[in-house]
C-alpha cells in the first residue's frame, strides 16, 4: 500500500525563504520594472499590497503585444474602523497623491487604495507611518484587521470592548521589522538584529489568512459567525463579563473545488477579558499546526474544524492551551444588525451621523462625498468609524458643530438616510472588475443598477417599503459576505450570476442556492416569484430571509 504524501504549496517555500517577509522586495522596488516577481507578489501581500493589473485594458494590451497596465492595491488595517480626522486627511491626501483619487472602505473596516504605481508604495507607507497607520498585516497569512461594531464607543464599557479590537490587532501582528525596514526607514533598520517572530507564526506564518471580529452585545453588524474567531460580549454566571468565543466560520468557496464551502462558526467557550488573548493564541497554534498547507483553497481553519469535527478540534485546542476550556454561556437572544446610518445622540451628549457609501467607494462624482468628508475633518474635531457595511459614521460631533456637519453633507449632495432606498440602504458589493484578479463578473460597478432593478421589482408589488439585504460579489470568494445575505448574488461567468436567498441580517444562517447562471438583467425577474409569495404569504413583519427559511427555497 502506498501512502500519498501531498506536497506543500510553493507559497510555503516562498514564505520560508523570505527571511521573515523580506524576500527580494527591497531590490525590486528600486528597479524600473512596473511589476514585481511572483515570489515578491506573495510576500507583498503580508505588507498589505496586492499586485494587480487594470483588467479593463488587459485584453486590448495583450492583443497589441503591449505590457499590461500594472497597478497595486494597498489595504490599510484600521482596527475597529476608528480614524482620527488627522488620519482621514492623510488618507484623503494619499488618494490624490498616489492612488486613483478614491478611498475604498472595505467590508472589514479597512481602507484600500487602488491604482497605485510601484514608485508610490514607499511614499504611501511613510505617510501611513507618520499618521500611525500601516498596511502591514492587512493581507497575508496572518491575523487580519480585527473588526468591531462601530457602536462600541462613547462610554467606558463600550470603549473597553472596542479597545479589544485594537489590542488584538497589535498582539497578533507579525513581529518582523521587515515592513519598516523596506518601506519606511530604508536602510536605517538593516543593521538592527531581527526580532524573534511570534511562536504562532514562525517562519511560515499561518496556512492562510485568519479573521477575528468583536460583536456588539446585542447586534451582529460584524457577521461574527463568519469569522475564524468571533467574540460575542456577554456575562457568564460564574466568571462575570467576557466573551462567548466562536470558532471555525468562513465564507469563501471555489467553483473548481467541490470540497470548499461556507461555514458558520461554532460556540466554543466563554473567556474573560484576561483570557481572550491566551485562548486565541492557542487557537492560532492549533491552526498553524493542523491547517492544510498543501492546498490553498482548503487551507482555512474552518476546514480543520469541519474535517476533524468540532469536538476533536476543541480538544486539540485544550491540549495546546494546557487546560480545559470553559463551556460557552448562552448567546444573546436579541441579536439583530444595525446599519448605523442617520443621526443619533450619543451617551455623552455628542452626536453621530452614519453616511451611506455605495460599495464603500468614497469619491467625488454626482455626490461630492470625498470633499464633504474632507471639509468636515478639516473643520470639526470629530472621529470617523468605518463600518463592516462599507459605510462611515462621523462621531463625537459637538452640539455646536451639528448644524455645520449637516450643512456640509447637504451642500455636497450626500443624501440623508431617510431618502435611501430600502435595498440601497444596506446593499454591499465587492470591488471585482477592473482591479480584482479573481473576479469572474462585475460587482461594485453594477450594484446601483441591480439595486434599482430589485427596488423596482419590490415596488411593483406592495413591497416597496420592506427592507431587503442584498450582497453582490464577482466570484464565490464571498468578499461582501453574500453567503449570509437575504439575497446573495455571486458571479459565475462573465455575464451570469448564481442567486442565493434565505440568509439574514442576524448573520446566523447560510443562504441557499436558488438559481444558477442567471444573466444580470434577469436577476430581479427570477426573484419575482419569490417576492410574489413573500407578498401573498409573508407575515407583516417577516423579513424576506426569514420568510424564505420558513417556506423553504425551491
Ligand atoms: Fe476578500 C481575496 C477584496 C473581505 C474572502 N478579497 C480578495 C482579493 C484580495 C483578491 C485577490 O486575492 O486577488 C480582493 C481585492 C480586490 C480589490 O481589487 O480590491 C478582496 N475582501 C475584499 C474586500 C475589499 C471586499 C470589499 O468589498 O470590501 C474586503 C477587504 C476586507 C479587509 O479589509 O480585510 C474583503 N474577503 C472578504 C470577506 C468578508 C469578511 O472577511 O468579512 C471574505 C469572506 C470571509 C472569509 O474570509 O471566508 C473574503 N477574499 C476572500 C477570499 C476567499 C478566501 C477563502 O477562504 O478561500 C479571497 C481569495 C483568496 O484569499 O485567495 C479573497
Ligand atoms: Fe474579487 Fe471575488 Fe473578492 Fe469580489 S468576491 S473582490 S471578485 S475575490
Amino acid at each position: 500500500m502506498t501512502t500519498e504524501t501531498k506536497q506543500e504549496t510553493a507559497v510555503e517555500d516562498i514564505k520560508r525563504s523570505s527571511n521573515y517577509l523580506r524576500g527580494e522586495i527591497g531590490r525590486e522596488l528600486d528597479n524600473d520594472v512596473a511589476k514585481v516577481s511572483n515570489e515578491s507578489e506573495q510576500i507583498l501581500k503580508f505588507h498589505g499590497i496586492y499586485a494587480q493589473d487594470n483588467r479593463d485594458v488587459r485584453r486590448e494590451r495583450a492583443v497589441k503585444g503591449e505590457e499590461l497596465d500594472y497597478i497595486f492595491m494597498i489595504r490599510i488595517a484600521i482596527p475597529g474602523g476608528r480614524l482620527t480626522t488627522d488620519q482621514w486627511l492623510a488618507l484623503d491626501g494619499a488618494a490624490t497623491d498616489v492612488a486613483d483619487g478614491t478611498i475604498r472602505l472595505t467590508t472589514r473596516q479597512a481602507v484600500q487604495f487602488h491604482g497605485v504605481l510601484k514608485d508610490g508604495l514607499r511614499p504611501l507607507a511613510r505617510t501611513l507611518d507618520a499618521h500611525l497607520m500601516t498596511s502591514f498585516g492587512a493581507c497575508g497569512d496572518v491575523v487580519r484587521n480585527v473588526v468591531s461594531c462601530p457602536e462600541l464607543q462613547g462610554n467606558e464599557a463600550d470603549e473597553r470592548l472596542r479597545e479589544i479590537s485594537r489590542h488584538l490587532t497589535r498582539s497578533f501582528r507579525a513581529a518582523t521589522e521587515a515592513h519598516w525596514e523596506i518601506f519606511v526607514n530604508g536602510d536605517k533598520a538593516v543593521s538592527r538584529e531581527e526580532v524573534t517572530e511570534r511562536p504562532f507564526y514562525g517562519e511560515t506564518y499561518l496556512p492562510r489568512k485568519f479573521k477575528i471580529a468583536v460583536a456588539h452585545p446585542n447586534e451582529n453588524c460584524v457577521d461574527v459567525l463568519a469569522q475564524d474567531v468571533g467574540l460575542i460580549p456577554g456575562v457568564h454566571p460564574v466568571v462575570g463579563e467576557g466573551f462567548n468565543l466562536v470558532v471555525g466560520g468562513g465564507l469563501g468557496r471555489a467553483y473548481a473545488n467541490p470540497d470548499t464551502f461556507a461555514r458558520l462558526a461554532d460556540p466554543m467557550t466563554f473567556v474573560t477579558y484576561d483570557e481572550v488573548e491566551e485562548v486565541i493564541a492557542a487557537v492560532l497554534v492549533t491552526y498553524r499546526e493542523l491547517g492544510d498547507r498543501t492546498d490553498r483553497k482548503r487551507a482555512r481553519m474552518k476546514y480543520v474544524v469541519a474535517d476533524m469535527g468540532y469536538e476533536q478540534f476543541r480538544k486539540e485546542i485544550e491540549v495546546r492551551l494546557g487546560r480545559e476550556l470553559r463551556e460557552p454561556a448562552a448567546l444573546p437572544t436579541h441579536f439583530d444588525a444595525d446599519d448605523h446610518l442617520g443621526w443619533r445622540t450619543r451617551h455623552d451628549g455628542t452626536h453621530q451621523v452614519g453616511v451611506r457609501v455605495s460599495a464603500g467607494r468614497v469619491r467625488d462624482d454626482d455626490t461630492q462625498l470625498r470633499s464633504a468628508l474632507r471639509l468636515i475633518a478639516q473643520r470639526h474635531p470629530v472621529t470617523f468609524y468605518l463600518t463592516p457595511q462599507q459605510d462611515i459614521v462621523i462621531s463625537a460631533i459637538p452640539d455646536a458643530a451639528r448644524e455645520s456637519v449637516e450643512e456640509i453633507l447637504r451642500t455636497h449632495g450626500v443624501r440623508p438616510d431617510a431618502e435611501l432606498g430600502n435595498v440601497e440602504r444596506t446593499a454591499l458589493a465587492c470591488p471585482a472588475l477592473p482591479t480584482c484578479g479573481q473576479a469572474l463578473a462585475e460587482a461594485e460597478r453594477r450594484l446601483p443598477e441591480l439595486v434599482g432593478n430589485i427596488e423596482g421589482a419590490l415596488a411593483s408589488r406592495q413591497l416597496g417599503r420592506r427592507a431587503l439585504q442584498l450582497r453582490m460579489t464577482g466570484c464565490p470568494n464571498g468578499c461582501a459576505r453574500p453567503a449570509v445575505a437575504e439575497v446573495g448574488i455571486v458571479g459565475r461567468t462573465k455575464s451570469t450570476y448564481d442567486v442565493y436567498v434565505g440568509g439574514g441580517p442576524r448573520g446566523d444562517r447560510l443562504a441557499t442556492l436558488y438559481r444558477e447562471k442567471v444573466p444580470f438583467d434577469e436577476i430581479a425577474v427570477v426573484l419575482g416569484p419569490l417576492f410574489d409569495r413573500w407578498e401573498a404569504e409573508g407575515d407583516e413583519e417577516e423579513s424576506f430571509g426569514d420568510f424564505m427559511t420558513r417556506v423553504g427555497v425551491q
